[in-house]
């Protein structure tokens, strides 16, 4: 299990990622699923197929990001303009490009919808609260709209096997860090939500 540094380091690692301009250093935004990778494989094995998905997306982006047109990649917004205005982005179905930074990024960015609303019902839940049912809500309600059945399927096997509500609260002691880092993840979300929504990019195959 995951120490509470580990989400201490989830936390400042995305607080690091909001620039004074609230755009979101690529860098950073990756280094934060780093960590939440690294804690997602101290859960188990169970959950080595959802963090293989994770780190290969995480890949791609750094790919970009060490290559020559890294400049481009240093925020979100600087990706978004950069991609679109050099038509580096299938738009509506798979083509020449399956792996944009964009459609790429737009992967995490869904599954860290999943993280906000699961962390939110962790906060606010009572004891007889079950971490696998928050787990499946809030898939329920954000990423599994994104995902086909058989996904589904075996990311809800893997909830089964989350930790219970009081292992994450004694173990962690999230309940201080949860108020913190909550608002944060809210507001890296909401900026590159409407950065998306924007450009039309919100259903990029
Ligand atoms: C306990 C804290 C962990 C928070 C991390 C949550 C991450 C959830 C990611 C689920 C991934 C399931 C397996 C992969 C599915 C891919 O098909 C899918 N990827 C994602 C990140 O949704 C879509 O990517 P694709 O196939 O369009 O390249």
């Amino acid at each position: 299990m995951a120490d509470t540094f580990s989400l201490q380091r989830v936390l400042e690692t995305f607080r690091s990622s909001l620039s004074e301009k609230k755009e979101v250093y690529i860098k950073y935004y990756i280094a934060g699923w780093q960590e939440l990778v690294a804690f997602m494989n101290s859960l188990g094995n169970v959950f080595s197929f959802i963090s293989k998905d994770v780190v290969s997306k995480i890949q791609i982006l750094e790919n970009f990001l060490s290559g020559e047109n890294g400049s481009h990649y240093v925020t979100i917004q600087s990706m978004v303009k950069y991609e679109l205005e050099n038509e580096l982005v299938d738009l509506t179905k798979r083509g020449s490009h399956p792996e944009s930074g964009c459609r790429t990024l737009l992967r995490l960015h869904r599954a860290l919808r999943w993280l906000e609303l699961f962390l939110e019902r962790l906060r606010t839940s009572t004891e007889d609260s079950k971490t696998s049912v928050m787990c499946s809500d809030a898939y329920n309600e954000s990423l599994a709209q994104h995902h086909p059945w058989l996904i589904r399927k075996a990311v809800g096997v893997a909830f089964c096997a989350i930790p219970g509500r009081d292992t994450f609260f004694d173990v962690m002691h999230v309940v201080a860090l949860l108020g913190e880092s909550l608002p944060l993840i809210a507001e890296v979300y909401q900026i590159t939500e409407d950065l998306y929504a924007k450009n039309n990019l919100l259903e990029l195959p």
